[in-house]
Protein backbone atom coordinates (compact mmCIF):
# COMPACT_ATOMS: atom_id res chain seq x y z
CA UNK A 1 0.00 0.00 0.00
CA UNK A 2 1.21 3.18 -0.89
CA UNK A 3 1.61 6.08 2.06
CA UNK A 4 -1.15 8.05 0.80
CA UNK A 5 -3.62 5.15 0.30
CA UNK A 6 -2.37 4.16 4.01
CA UNK A 7 -3.48 8.02 5.51
CA UNK A 8 -5.88 8.48 2.77
CA UNK A 9 -8.56 11.05 3.99
CA UNK A 10 -11.84 10.83 1.41
CA UNK A 11 -14.90 11.98 1.86
CA UNK A 12 -18.32 10.29 -0.66
CA UNK A 13 -20.88 12.94 -1.44
CA UNK A 14 -24.22 12.31 -2.65
CA UNK A 15 -28.20 13.36 -2.03
CA UNK A 16 -30.19 12.08 0.94
CA UNK A 17 -30.69 8.35 0.18
CA UNK A 18 -28.24 8.36 -2.78
CA UNK A 19 -26.50 5.03 -1.23
CA UNK A 20 -23.39 7.12 0.84
CA UNK A 21 -23.93 4.71 3.27
CA UNK A 22 -24.38 1.60 1.43
CA UNK A 23 -20.93 2.22 -0.87
CA UNK A 24 -19.54 3.29 2.39
CA UNK A 25 -19.74 -0.08 3.86
CA UNK A 26 -18.66 -1.87 1.13
CA UNK A 27 -15.14 0.97 0.55
CA UNK A 28 -14.53 -0.21 4.32
CA UNK A 29 -14.94 -3.95 4.35
CA UNK A 30 -12.47 -3.53 1.21
CA UNK A 31 -9.80 -1.50 1.60
CA UNK A 32 -10.02 -1.56 5.84
CA UNK A 33 -10.15 1.90 6.18
CA UNK A 34 -12.70 3.89 9.30
CA UNK A 35 -15.91 5.21 8.30
CA UNK A 36 -16.97 8.34 10.28
CA UNK A 37 -20.47 9.65 9.43
CA UNK A 38 -21.93 12.26 10.81
CA UNK A 39 -25.85 10.93 10.20
CA UNK A 40 -24.84 7.76 12.45
CA UNK A 41 -23.13 9.79 14.81
CA UNK A 42 -25.45 12.55 15.26
CA UNK A 43 -28.18 9.34 15.34
CA UNK A 44 -26.17 8.10 18.15
CA UNK A 45 -26.44 10.88 20.13
CA UNK A 46 -29.61 11.35 19.73
CA UNK A 47 -30.55 7.75 20.60
CA UNK A 48 -28.19 7.82 24.18
CA UNK A 49 -30.26 11.83 24.71
CA UNK A 50 -26.81 13.54 25.32
CA UNK A 51 -26.75 17.40 25.16
CA UNK A 52 -25.75 17.50 21.62
CA UNK A 53 -28.52 14.64 20.93
CA UNK A 54 -31.43 16.76 22.32
CA UNK A 55 -30.07 20.17 20.49
CA UNK A 56 -29.79 18.52 17.11
CA UNK A 57 -32.94 16.20 17.43
CA UNK A 58 -35.11 18.81 16.15
CA UNK A 59 -33.05 19.39 12.73
CA UNK A 60 -33.10 15.63 12.03
CA UNK A 61 -36.34 15.03 12.35
CA UNK A 62 -37.71 17.68 9.94
CA UNK A 63 -34.96 17.41 7.29
CA UNK A 64 -33.03 20.24 8.49
CA UNK A 65 -29.07 20.75 8.16
CA UNK A 66 -27.83 21.08 11.38
CA UNK A 67 -26.19 24.59 12.30
CA UNK A 68 -22.34 25.14 10.60
CA UNK A 69 -20.94 26.21 14.13
CA UNK A 70 -22.43 22.90 15.74
CA UNK A 71 -21.55 20.56 12.98
CA UNK A 72 -17.88 22.49 12.13
CA UNK A 73 -17.00 21.68 16.19
CA UNK A 74 -18.29 18.29 16.24
CA UNK A 75 -17.28 17.01 13.13
CA UNK A 76 -13.48 18.24 13.25
CA UNK A 77 -13.40 16.97 16.70
CA UNK A 78 -14.44 13.07 15.75
CA UNK A 79 -11.71 13.18 13.21
CA UNK A 80 -9.23 13.74 15.88
CA UNK A 81 -10.23 10.14 16.76
CA UNK A 82 -9.41 8.17 13.56
CA UNK A 83 -5.87 10.51 13.36
CA UNK A 84 -3.15 8.36 11.98
CA UNK A 85 -5.40 5.98 10.10
CA UNK A 86 -6.87 6.26 6.28
CA UNK A 87 -10.88 7.46 6.57
CA UNK A 88 -13.89 7.94 4.43
CA UNK A 89 -16.02 11.07 5.79
CA UNK A 90 -19.59 10.14 5.05
CA UNK A 91 -22.38 13.10 5.25
CA UNK A 92 -19.81 15.74 6.06
CA UNK A 93 -19.70 18.58 4.64
CA UNK A 94 -22.67 19.69 3.29
CA UNK A 95 -22.16 23.02 2.60
CA UNK A 96 -19.37 25.64 1.77
CA UNK A 97 -18.60 27.04 5.03
CA UNK A 98 -18.12 22.92 6.48
CA UNK A 99 -15.76 22.29 3.58
CA UNK A 100 -13.66 25.64 4.13
CA UNK A 101 -13.52 25.23 8.16
CA UNK A 102 -13.05 21.44 7.08
CA UNK A 103 -10.13 21.85 4.11
CA UNK A 104 -8.44 24.37 6.92
CA UNK A 105 -7.92 21.44 9.34
CA UNK A 106 -7.52 18.85 7.22
CA UNK A 107 -7.11 18.83 3.57
CA UNK A 108 -9.29 15.68 1.37
CA UNK A 109 -7.03 13.72 -0.51
CA UNK A 110 -9.91 12.58 -2.82
CA UNK A 111 -13.74 13.30 -2.90
CA UNK A 112 -16.10 10.78 -4.37
CA UNK A 113 -19.35 12.05 -5.76
CA UNK A 114 -22.44 9.73 -6.23
CA UNK A 115 -25.29 11.13 -9.34
CA UNK A 116 -28.47 8.92 -8.58
CA UNK A 117 -31.51 10.41 -9.97
CA UNK A 118 -34.23 12.05 -7.66
CA UNK A 119 -36.70 9.62 -8.24
CA UNK A 120 -35.04 6.64 -7.58
CA UNK A 121 -33.85 8.07 -4.45
CA UNK A 122 -37.45 8.59 -2.97
CA UNK A 123 -38.68 5.37 -4.26
CA UNK A 124 -35.55 3.93 -1.96
CA UNK A 125 -36.65 5.98 1.14
CA UNK A 126 -39.58 3.95 1.76
CA UNK A 127 -38.21 0.74 2.37
CA UNK A 128 -34.96 1.75 4.49
CA UNK A 129 -34.43 0.19 7.87
CA UNK A 130 -31.23 0.97 9.90
CA UNK A 131 -29.64 -0.52 13.12
CA UNK A 132 -29.03 2.42 14.92
CA UNK A 133 -25.97 1.46 17.22
CA UNK A 134 -23.94 0.47 13.92
CA UNK A 135 -25.67 2.44 11.34
CA UNK A 136 -25.80 -1.05 8.92
CA UNK A 137 -28.94 -0.18 6.71
CA UNK A 138 -30.95 -2.57 4.96
CA UNK A 139 -33.87 -2.16 2.81
CA UNK A 140 -36.74 -4.65 1.68
CA UNK A 141 -35.79 -4.39 -1.97
CA UNK A 142 -32.63 -4.49 -2.04
CA UNK A 143 -30.38 -5.44 0.67
CA UNK A 144 -32.86 -7.20 2.94
CA UNK A 145 -32.26 -8.58 6.27
CA UNK A 146 -31.63 -12.27 6.56
CA UNK A 147 -34.65 -11.83 9.66
CA UNK A 148 -37.66 -9.56 8.91
CA UNK A 149 -37.12 -6.37 11.71
CA UNK A 150 -34.02 -7.77 13.00
CA UNK A 151 -30.02 -6.72 12.34
CA UNK A 152 -28.15 -9.32 10.30
CA UNK A 153 -25.02 -9.08 12.90
CA UNK A 154 -26.35 -8.37 16.53
CA UNK A 155 -30.27 -9.47 15.97
CA UNK A 156 -31.40 -6.62 17.70
CA UNK A 157 -34.65 -4.45 16.37
CA UNK A 158 -34.34 -2.19 13.12
CA UNK A 159 -36.19 1.30 12.87
CA UNK A 160 -37.35 3.33 10.12
CA UNK A 161 -35.96 6.86 10.22
CA UNK A 162 -38.21 9.86 10.85
CA UNK A 163 -36.63 11.76 8.70
CA UNK A 164 -37.70 9.19 5.92
CA UNK A 165 -40.76 10.52 5.88
CA UNK A 166 -42.01 11.84 2.52
CA UNK A 167 -42.45 15.18 4.03
CA UNK A 168 -38.78 15.35 5.49
CA UNK A 169 -37.54 13.84 2.44
CA UNK A 170 -38.63 16.37 0.17
CA UNK A 171 -36.66 18.66 2.53
CA UNK A 172 -33.76 17.09 2.82
CA UNK A 173 -33.92 17.00 -1.34
CA UNK A 174 -34.80 20.51 -1.47
CA UNK A 175 -31.79 21.53 1.10
CA UNK A 176 -29.54 19.18 -1.09
CA UNK A 177 -30.34 20.96 -3.92
CA UNK A 178 -29.65 24.97 -2.71
CA UNK A 179 -26.82 24.18 -0.34
CA UNK A 180 -25.14 20.77 -1.15
CA UNK A 181 -24.43 21.23 -4.40
CA UNK A 182 -22.48 24.27 -4.05
CA UNK A 183 -19.94 22.06 -2.30
CA UNK A 184 -19.41 19.73 -4.91
CA UNK A 185 -18.11 22.78 -7.16
CA UNK A 186 -15.65 24.01 -4.14
CA UNK A 187 -13.83 20.13 -4.90
CA UNK A 188 -14.05 20.32 -8.61
CA UNK A 189 -12.22 23.69 -8.13
CA UNK A 190 -9.54 21.76 -6.06
CA UNK A 191 -9.57 18.88 -8.85
CA UNK A 192 -9.69 16.18 -6.73
CA UNK A 193 -13.48 15.35 -7.56
CA UNK A 194 -14.74 12.19 -9.11
CA UNK A 195 -17.91 11.38 -9.76
CA UNK A 196 -20.00 7.75 -10.09
CA UNK A 197 -23.55 7.64 -12.15
CA UNK A 198 -25.95 4.89 -11.27
CA UNK A 199 -29.62 3.99 -10.60
CA UNK A 200 -28.38 1.06 -8.37
CA UNK A 201 -25.30 0.73 -6.09
CA UNK A 202 -24.48 -2.59 -8.00
CA UNK A 203 -24.05 -0.37 -10.80
CA UNK A 204 -21.62 2.44 -9.03
CA UNK A 205 -19.71 0.12 -7.28
CA UNK A 206 -17.65 -1.20 -9.70
CA UNK A 207 -16.41 2.20 -10.95
CA UNK A 208 -15.91 2.86 -7.40
CA UNK A 209 -13.73 -0.25 -6.89
CA UNK A 210 -12.10 0.86 -10.65
CA UNK A 211 -11.34 4.28 -9.30
CA UNK A 212 -9.80 3.40 -5.71
CA UNK A 213 -7.89 0.40 -6.53
CA UNK A 214 -4.85 1.56 -7.98
CA UNK A 215 -4.47 4.47 -5.06
CA UNK A 216 -4.81 1.04 -2.30
CA UNK A 217 -2.53 -1.18 -4.50
P1 LIG B 1 -27.34 11.67 6.85
O1 LIG B 1 -27.48 10.51 7.74
O2 LIG B 1 -26.01 12.01 6.30
P2 LIG B 1 -28.41 11.76 4.15
O3 LIG B 1 -29.78 12.31 3.97
O4 LIG B 1 -27.30 12.50 3.55
O5 LIG B 1 -28.40 11.46 5.69
P3 LIG B 1 -28.77 9.08 3.92
O6 LIG B 1 -30.28 9.24 4.00
O7 LIG B 1 -28.07 8.48 5.10
O8 LIG B 1 -28.15 10.40 3.53
P4 LIG B 1 -27.25 7.51 2.07
O9 LIG B 1 -26.31 7.16 3.17
O10 LIG B 1 -26.76 8.29 0.92
O11 LIG B 1 -28.54 8.21 2.62
O12 LIG B 1 -27.92 6.22 1.48
P5 LIG B 1 -28.03 4.69 2.04
O13 LIG B 1 -28.54 4.70 3.44
O14 LIG B 1 -26.79 3.95 1.72
O15 LIG B 1 -29.15 4.17 1.04
C1 LIG B 1 -30.47 4.61 1.13
C2 LIG B 1 -31.43 3.40 1.06
O16 LIG B 1 -31.37 2.87 -0.25
C3 LIG B 1 -31.07 2.24 2.00
O17 LIG B 1 -32.26 1.61 2.42
C4 LIG B 1 -30.25 1.30 1.11
O18 LIG B 1 -30.30 -0.06 1.56
C5 LIG B 1 -30.98 1.50 -0.20
N1 LIG B 1 -30.18 1.27 -1.39
C6 LIG B 1 -28.86 1.55 -1.62
N2 LIG B 1 -28.53 1.20 -2.88
C7 LIG B 1 -29.67 0.73 -3.46
C8 LIG B 1 -29.99 0.22 -4.76
O19 LIG B 1 -29.13 0.14 -5.63
N3 LIG B 1 -31.28 -0.15 -4.98
C9 LIG B 1 -32.25 -0.08 -4.02
N4 LIG B 1 -33.50 -0.49 -4.30
N5 LIG B 1 -31.98 0.37 -2.78
C10 LIG B 1 -30.73 0.77 -2.52
O20 LIG B 1 -27.91 12.98 7.55
C11 LIG B 1 -29.13 12.96 8.23
C12 LIG B 1 -29.40 14.29 8.87
O21 LIG B 1 -28.35 14.59 9.82
C13 LIG B 1 -28.06 15.98 9.82
C14 LIG B 1 -29.11 16.63 8.91
O22 LIG B 1 -30.24 16.93 9.70
C15 LIG B 1 -29.42 15.49 7.92
O23 LIG B 1 -30.68 15.65 7.30
N6 LIG B 1 -26.69 16.17 9.32
C16 LIG B 1 -26.11 17.35 9.10
N7 LIG B 1 -26.54 18.62 9.23
C17 LIG B 1 -25.70 19.62 8.90
N8 LIG B 1 -24.46 19.40 8.40
C18 LIG B 1 -23.96 18.14 8.26
N9 LIG B 1 -22.73 17.91 7.77
C19 LIG B 1 -24.80 17.05 8.61
N10 LIG B 1 -24.64 15.69 8.59
C20 LIG B 1 -25.79 15.18 9.02
MG1 LIG C 1 -26.23 7.59 5.26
Amino acid sequence: MTVKAKLLKALILGAPASGKGTISSRIVKKYNIEHVSSGDKLRDHIEKQTSLGKEVKKYLNEGKLVPDQVMIKFMINELGSVQGKPWLLDGFPRTVGQAEALWKVQPVDVVLNLVVPFEVIIDRVKNRWVHLPSGRVYNIDFNAPKVAGKDDDTGEELVQRPDDKPEAVQKRLEIYDSITRPVIEFYKKKGILKEFEGRTSDEIWPKVTAYLDPIFK
